[in-house]
C-alpha cells in the first residue's frame, strides 16, 4: 500500500459521510436512543485545542454507541449572544450580527475538518430570531406563572464593559471579562424566581448518580440550604425589633452583640437616635464599593458601633451593643446576626478588636480539656451547654431543638430554612441578547408582548457607543410602541436577557430545531431527552448546570417535557495545557489546531487528545506525544500489507489461542473503558498492545483467517478514535458498509478466562482471600481487582499500602503502614 495520506483520506470520508447522510438522525420508536451532547461553543472566532479535546471526547461516546446499535443524536450549535460581539461592535465598528456570523462560518469549517459525527441538520445559533423568539415565549410563560418579577436592586456594575454583572460574574471585586474594578449601583432589574425551585434542585441530586461528586457538592454549596431560626431582638427604648438569622440557637445565651449589614434599613430608620450617624454613613459608603467576596474574606474585620441605641438579648434580658460591619452581608438571611464571639471565628476577631465581652456557652464534654480559655481561642465543636441558665448541662447537639422550641413558645423567634441561592438576575443593559418582551404603559403598567407579536426583533439601527444605557434605547423604531392592552403610546423594555437563558434549554431545541410553531414538539423532546451523556467544563458546575436544571423543571411544569432532570450523565473534561500552564493568547503558548491538523491530520489530533490523559484530567500538550500518535496510525496502516502477505509458517493451536485471547481481552477492555470507566487513554493503549501482538505474530496467511480477524477488530475498536483511517482501511478490506455504522465487536468471556489463575492475597502476613485474574493482567489491574473484592478490601479500608508485591501468576503480598 502507498503511504498514509491523511489529508486526502480525511477529506474523502468527510464528503462521503455527508453525501450518504451517515450521521443524520430521526426518532425511531422501538430503537434504543442515545443523546450525546457537548456544551455548545461561544463563536469567539477560532477553535482552540480545548474545543478539539471536548468534541473528540463527545465523538467517542457518540460513535461508540452508534456502533453498539443505538439511535444516536449528536448535535452542534452556537451560543452566539454575548458581550464580545458587542465589544467588537464598539471597537471595530462592525455589527455584532455580522461579527458573529463570520466567526461561526470560520469555526464551522474548522470543526468540520475534525470529522466529528454531528448531524449538521440540527445546527442553530442562539442569536437568530427563530431561536430567541422562544426565549421570549418562555419569559412570558414564566411571567404568567409568577416566576418573573422586577425590583430595584443593588447590582454589580462594570464601568468598563458598561454593564450589569451577575454576582457570579464578579470575582474579588473584578469583572470576569475585563478585570476592571466593579461598583455597586441601584437599578430596576428583572429576576427569575429560581428560589422557588431551590429544594427541588437539591432533591434532584438523588437522581444524578451519573454526575461527578464534585459538581454535586459545588451545587449543594451554591444552593446552600441551612436550617436555623429568625430571632427578634428588641431595640431598647424604641418599640422596634431587629430580626437576626442564626443556625446556632444553642448559642443564644452567648450573644454579646448584634451586627447588621451596612445596607440594613435600621440605620436609616434610627437616624435620629444614632448619635454617630455621620460616621456610620461614611462607613456605609466605603463598604458599598466592595464585593461580597472581599467582604467575607478573612482579612481584618472592620465595623462601627451604632452609638445611642442597644438591643436586648431576649434570653438573658440584658442590653447588648449593635454594630454595623461589612462581614455581614445584606443579601443573606435577614442581613443581621447575633454575634457569639466564644464560638464563631469572625465574631471572635471582631469582639477582640472592639473589646466586647466573650461568654462561653458550650464546653467540651470531655473533662480533660475543660480548662480551655475562650480568651485564647474559640470553641466550634459540640459539647455541653454552660452559662445558659435552665439549659445548662444539656448536649449542644440536642440544644438546637430544645432552645428553638423554647424561643418559639416565648414568641420571640421561629424556625426557618434559609437558602444561599438568590433569584436569577437576568436583565442586562446590552444590545446583543434577547430583547425582554415587555411593554411599559403609563396606564396599564407592565404588559407582556402578545404571543402573536413574537419575536420582538433586535433593531438594526441601534448605536454602539459603549456608553450609558442599553443601545436599544437609541433605536426610536424599537422603543416606541402602542400598548397591547389600551392602544396608547407606550415604551418597550430595552433590557436584554442574560445569555445563560439561551443555554438553559438549547438541548431541547436540538430535538426539533426547525420548529416555527413552538419551541419544540414535545413528542420529539420526550423521545430524545434526557441527554444520556453531557460533556463540558467544570466551570459550568454552578451557573449553567443549575439554570438548565431549573429551566427543565419549569418546562415540565408547563407540561411540555416529561422528565425532571435534563442530563443523566455528566463528564467534566480537564484543561489543555502547555508545559503545565493554560494555553492563552496573553501567554503566547497557543498551539493552533489548524497547523496540527494540516501536518498530521485530524485523526492524529483526535488520538493525541484522547490518549495523552483520561478525559477528566488535565492534558499537557506535547509534540512528541503527537508524533507518537502519528506513528501509531501509520503502524495500523502498514499492518494491512503485513496481514495480507503470504508467509511460510503454519500457526500452532497455542499461538492461535494466544492471539485470540489477547483480542477478546482488548475488546472487553475498550468496551468497558468507553462505556463505564471513561478511560479512553487506557482503551487506546490496550489496542496498541494488540497491534504489537499482531506484529510479532508471524503466521499471517496460514492461520485460518485469524490474523485477518484480529486486524478487522483493531479497525473496529479504533473507529471512535480515528474514524477516517478506519473507514479507509475498512473500505480496502472490501466491506461495503461504513465502519462507522458497523456493529461493535463482542467479546467472549470464556476465551479470556482460559488463561485465568487463582491468586492468594496476603495482607501483613495473613491470607485474606483469593482472586481470579488473567495471566497477562498488569500489577495495576490486579490492584483494581483486589480493591473491588469486598472480602479483601475490608482489610485495606482506611489504611495506607506501604508495599504491594505481585509475583506474576503466583501471589500478591501487601504490607500496610502500621
Ligand atoms: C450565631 C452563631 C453562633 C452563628 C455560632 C454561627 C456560629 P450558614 O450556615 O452559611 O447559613 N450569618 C447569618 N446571616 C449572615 C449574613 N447576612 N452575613 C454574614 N453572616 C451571617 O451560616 C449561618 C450563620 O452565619 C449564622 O449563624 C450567623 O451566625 C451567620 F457559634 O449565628 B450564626
Ligand atoms: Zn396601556
Amino acid at each position: 500500500m502507498t503511504d498514509y495520506n491523511h489529508s486526502e483520506i480525511e477529506k474523502k470520508w468527510q464528503k462521503k459521510w455527508k453525501g450518504d447522510r451517515v450521521f443524520e438522525t430521526k426518532e425511531q420508536q422501538g430503537k434504543e436512543k442515545y443523546y450525546c451532547l457537548v456544551m455548545l461553543p461561544y463563536p469567539s472566532g477560532n477553535l482552540h485545542m480545548g474545543h478539539v479535546r471536548n468534541y473528540s471526547i463527545g465523538d467517542v461516546f457518540a460513535r461508540f454507541h452508534k456502533m453498539t446499535g443505538k439511535n444516536v443524536l449528536h448535535p452542534m450549535g452556537w451560543d452566539a449572544f454575548g458581550l464580545p460581539a458587542e465589544n467588537a461592535a464598539i471597537k471595530n465598528k462592525i455589527h455584532p450580527a455580522k461579527w458573529t456570523k463570520q466567526n461561526i462560518a470560520h469555526m464551522r469549517e474548522q470543526l468540520k475538518v475534525l470529522g466529528i459525527s454531528y448531524d449538521w441538520n440540527r445546527e442553530f445559533a442562539t442569536c437568530t430570531p427563530e431561536y430567541y423568539r422562544w426565549n421570549q415565549w418562555f419569559f412570558i410563560k414564566m411571567w404568567e406563572r409568577g416566576l418573573i418579577f422586577r425590583k430595584s436592586a443593588n447590582v454589580n456594575w462594570c464601568p468598563s464593559c458598561n454593564t450589569v454583572l451577575a454576582n457570579e460574574q464578579v470575582s474579588k471585586g473584578l469583572c470576569w471579562r475585563c478585570d476592571s474594578h466593579t461598583q455597586q449601583r441601584d437599578l430596576e432589574q428583572w429576576f427569575i424566581k429560581i428560589t422557588d425551585y431551590a429544594d427541588e434542585l437539591l432533591e434532584g441530586h438523588k437522581q444524578l448518580c451519573g454526575w461527578p461528586e464534585q459538581v454535586l457538592s459545588m451545587q449543594k454549596d451554591w444552593i446552600g440550604k441551612s436550617f436555623g431560626m429568625e430571632i427578634e431582638f428588641a431595640v431598647t427604648g424604641t418599640g422596634k425589633k431587629l430580626k437576626i438569622f442564626t443556625t446556632r440557637p444553642d448559642t443564644l445565651f452567648g450573644a454579646t452583640f448584634i451586627v447588621v449589614a451596612p445596607e440594613h434599613k435600621i440605620i436609616d430608620e434610627m437616624k435620629s437616635q444614632i448619635t454617630n450617624y455621620n460616621e456610620i454613613a461614611k462607613y456605609v459608603i466605603e463598604s458599598g464599593g466592595k464585593s461580597n467576596i472581599e467582604r467575607s474574606s478573612c482579612k481584618e474585620k472592620t465595623g462601627i458601633r451604632l452609638e445611642g441605641i442597644n438591643a436586648l438579648n431576649p434570653a438573658i434580658g440584658e442590653e447588648i451593643p449593635i454594630f454595623t460591619a461589612d462581614y455581614v452581608l445584606a443579601g443573606y438571611g435577614t442581613g443581621a446576626i447575633m454575634a457569639v464571639p466564644a464560638h464563631d471565628q469572625r465574631d471572635w476577631e471582631f469582639a477582640k478588636k472592639y473589646n466586647i465581652p466573650v461568654i462561653e456557652v458550650i464546653k467540651s464534654s470531655n473533662s480533660c480539656d475543660g480548662n480551655q480559655s475562650v480568651d485564647k481561642d474559640i470553641y466550634e465543636d459540640k459539647g455541653v451547654l454552660v452559662n445558659s441558665r435552665q439549659f445548662n448541662g444539656i448536649k449542644s447537639s440536642e440544644a438546637f431543638d430544645i432552645i428553638s422550641e423554647w424561643v418559639e413558645k416565648q414568641d420571640f423567634g421561629k424556625k426557618i430554612i434559609n437558602f444561599k441561592l438568590k433569584d436569577w438576575l437576568i436583565s442586562r443593559r446590552r444590545y446583543w441578547g434577547t430583547p425582554i418582551p415587555m411593554i411599559h404603559c403609563k396606564i396599564c403598567g407592565t404588559v407582556p408582548v402578545p404571543e402573536k407579536d413574537l419575536p420582538v426583533m433586535l433593531p438594526e439601527d441601534a448605536e454602539f457607543t459603549g456608553e450609558g444605557e442599553s443601545p436599544l434605547k437609541s433605536s426610536k423604531t424599537f422603543v416606541n410602541v402602542k400598548c397591547p392592552k389600551c392602544g396608547m403610546d407606550a415604551k418597550r423594555e430595552t433590557d436584554t436577557m442574560d445569555t445563560f437563558v439561551d443555554s438553559s434549554w438549547y438541548y431541547a431545541r436540538y430535538c426539533d430545531n426547525r420548529n416555527d410553531n413552538a419551541a419544540f414538539d414535545s413528542a420529539k423532546v420526550n423521545y430524545w431527552m434526557p441527554v444520556n451523556q453531557y460533556v463540558g467544563g467544570i466551570e459550568h458546575a454552578c451557573m449553567h448546570l443549575i439554570y438548565s436544571r431549573f429551566w427543565y423543571k419549569v418546562m415540565r411544569d408547563l407540561g411540555i417535557v416529561k422528565h425532571g432532570e435534563p442530563f443523566e450523565n455528566l463528564l467534566t473534561q480537564g484543561m489543555v495545557t502547555l508545559s503545565g500552564s493554560v494555553m492563552s493568547k496573553s501567554k503566547g503558548n497557543i498551539v493552533s489546531p489548524d497547523e496540527i491538523i494540516e501536518k498530521y491530520g485530524a485523526d492524529t489530533a483526535r488520538l493525541f487528545t484522547l490518549f495523552a490523559a483520561p478525559p477528566q484530567k488535565q492534558l499537557d500538550w506535547s509534540m512528541e506525544g503527537v508524533e507518537g500518535c502519528w506513528r501509531f496510525i501509520n503502524r495500523i496502516w502498514r499492518l494491512f500489507d503485513i496481514v495480507h502477505t503470504k508467509t511460510e509458517f503454519s500457526a500452532t493451536e497455542k499461538d492461535k489461542n494466544d492471539i485470540l485471547r489477547i483480542m477478546h481481552r482488548t475488546i472487553k477492555k475498550v468496551t468497558v473503558d468507553i462505556e463505564k470507566e471513561f478511560q479512553f487513554n487506557t482503551a487506546i493503549s490496550s489496542v496498541m498492545e494488540l497491534v504489537n501482538a499482531l506484529y510479532t505474530y508471524k503466521y499471517h496467511s496460514n492461520d485460518d483467517g485469524i490474523s485477518a480477524e484480529v486486524y478487522k477488530t483493531v479497525i473496529l475498536l479504533m473507529t471512535p478514535f480515528t474514524p477516517h483511517l478506519c473507514e479507509e482501511i475498512w473500505d480496502r478490506l472490501g466491506y461495503k458498509e461504513y465502519v462507522s455504522v458497523y456493529p461493535w465487536p463482542s467479546f467472549d468471556e470464556s476465551t479470556i478466562k482460559q488463561s485465568s489463575v487463582e491468586l492468594p492475597v496476603q495482607i501483613n502476613g495473613k491470607l485474606r482471600g483469593k482472586i481470579i485474574v488473567s495471566a497477562e493482567d498488569s500489577e495495576d489491574e490486579v490492584k483494581k481487582i483486589i480493591e473491588k473484592d469486598k472480602k479483601i478490601a475490608v482489610h485495606l479500608k482506611g489504611r495506607q499500602i506501604a508495599k504491594f508485591i505481585y509475583v506474576k501468576g503466583r501471589i500478591v503480598t501487601i504490607l500496610l503502614d502500621s
